[in-house]
C-alpha cells in the first residue's frame, strides 16, 4: 500500500510556505491538473473512438493539426477561463493570444502559454505524448487587455511551469521554483499522487535524444559532439546510449530521471531549430534548471532569450549540466562556416 499525498494537498502545502499567498496559483494549478485527467481519458480511448488522426486543417506553422490537439486545446482553454486567475492565453494551437479580460471581464494576474498536446502526430501509433504549460505574472495593468509583452516575456520569469505525460502511466510534473515534483496518476480513484519528490537530474549521463536523419546539415559543432558520444571509450561510459522517441516531453522526462541530453538544433527545413521558444523550451528550461540540469541554444541560456515572436523557435539543448556544457565546448571550438 502506499502512502497517498495527492496533488491537491501538497499544491496548497506548498502555498503555506509563501504567507502572503492569495491561493490563485494553486487554484490555477488546479485547473490544469482537472484539464489533464480529461485529455488523459481521451488519449487513453484514443484508438477506440474516432478521435485520433488529423483534423483536417493546420495551425499558424503550417503543420497538421490532429483532433486530439483541437481537443486538447480546447480543454485546456475552458478550464483555464472557468476560473478567475488567467487573463489570456498562448497556444500552439492558437494563432494570437486568447484574452479573456476582453471576452470575460477579468481581474486576473496570470498569462498561461502552453502546447495543449505535443508530440501528437504519435498518437497514431500509441506513443506517449505531453502537455506543457508556462505561467507568468502579466505586466500590463489588472482589469486592462493583455498585451503581448505579457506573453514575449523573458523564461527567467515564469512563476511555474509544468508538463503532463500520457504514457504508460499518467504523470504531471512541475515546479513554482522550488524544485521540481512529479505525480503519478491513479486512474482507479481520479488522483494524482506524489511519486517523484525534488527530482534532481545526474550531473553526467549517458544517453542522447537527437533525430539523427537530419544529420547531413546538422551544425558542425553537432555533428563532432555526436561522434564524441559515439566514440568507444569505456571509461567514461561511452558510447552513450541512442534513445529518440520524437515526443517531447518523453524524451525529456527520461532523460531527466536517468541522466541524458536531449538536443534539437538547426536543420535543413528548421534553420532556427523545430521547438518553440515560448511554450516548449522555456517551460522545459525551467523545469530542468530546477532540477539541478542545464538548457541552451547552444550559446547562451534559453531563460535569458528575450521573446519577439509568439512562434519563436530556438536550437534547444537540455540535460545533465555536464553533458549540456560538452555540446556547447564543441559548437563553440567548430563554428559554422558562413
Ligand atoms: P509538435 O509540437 O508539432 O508536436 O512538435 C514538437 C515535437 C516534439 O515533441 C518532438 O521532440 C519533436 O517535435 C520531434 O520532431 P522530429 O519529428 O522532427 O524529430
Ligand atoms: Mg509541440
Amino acid at each position: 500500500m502506499y502512502n497517498i499525498r495527492t496533488l491537491g494537498e501538497f499544491i496548497i502545502e506548498k502555498q503555506q510556505d509563501y504567507p502572503h499567498a492569495s491561493g490563485e496559483l494553486s487554484s490555477l494549478l488546479s485547473s490544469i491538473r482537472l484539464a489533464a485527467k480529461i485529455v488523459n481519458k481521451a488519449v487513453n480511448k484514443a484508438g477506440l473512438v474516432n478521435i485520433a488522426g488529423a483534423f483536417g486543417s493546420e495551425n499558424i506553422q503550417g503543420e497538421q493539426q490532429q483532433k486530439l490537439d483541437v481537443y486538447a486545446n480546447e480543454k485546456f482553454k475552458s478550464a483555464m477561463a472557468a476560473r478567475d486567475q488567467v487573463c489570456g492565453v498562448a497556444s500552439e494551437e492558437e494563432n494570437d493570444v486568447v484574452d479573456f479580460e476582453k471576452a470575460l471581464g477579468r481581474n486576473a494576474k496570470y498569462v498561461i502559454l502552453m502546447d495543449p498536446l505535443d508530440g501528437s502526430s504519435n498518437i497514431d501509433v500509441n506513443v506517449s505524448v505531453g502537455t506543457i504549460f508556462s505561467i507568468y505574472h502579466r505586466i500590463s495593468p489588472i482589469g486592462k487587455p493583455t498585451t503581448i509583452e505579457d506573453f514575449l516575456q523573458l523564461g527567467n520569469k515564469q512563476i511555474a511551469a509544468g508538463y503532463i505525460i500520457y504514457g504508460s502511466s499518467t504523470m504531471l510534473v512541475y515546479t513554482t521554483g522550488n524544485g521540481v515534483h512529479g505525480f503519478t496518476y491513479d486512474p482507479s480513484i481520479g488522483v494524482f499522487c506524489l511519486s517523484h519528490e525534488s527530482i534532481i537530474i545526474p550531473q553526467n549521463g549517458n544517453i542522447y535524444s537527437i533525430n539523427e536523419g537530419n544529420y547531413i546539415k546538422f551544425p558542425l559543432g553537432v555533428k563532432k559532439y555526436l561522434k564524441y558520444c559515439q566514440k568507444y571509450v569505456p571509461d567514461e561510459n561511452r558510447p552513450y546510449i541512442s534513445r529518440y522517441i520524437g515526443s517531447l516531453v518523453s524524451d525529456f522526462h527520461r532523460n531527466m530521471l536517468k541522466g541524458g541530453i536531449y538536443l534539437y538544433p538547426s536543420t535543413a527545413v528548421y534553420p532556427n531549430g523545430k521547438l518553440r521558444l515560448l511554450y516548449e523550451c522555456n517551460p522545459m528550461s525551467f523545469i530542468i534548471e530546477q532540477a539541478g540540469g542545464t538548457a541552451s541554444d547552444g550559446r547562451q541560456r534559453i531563460l535569458d532569450i528575450q521573446p519577439t515572436e509568439l512562434h519563436q523557435r530556438v536550437p534547444f539543448f537540455v540535460g545533465s549540466p555536464n553533458m549540456v556544457d560538452k555540446v556547447e565546448t564543441f559548437l563553440k571550438q567548430f563554428p559554422d562556416q558562413e
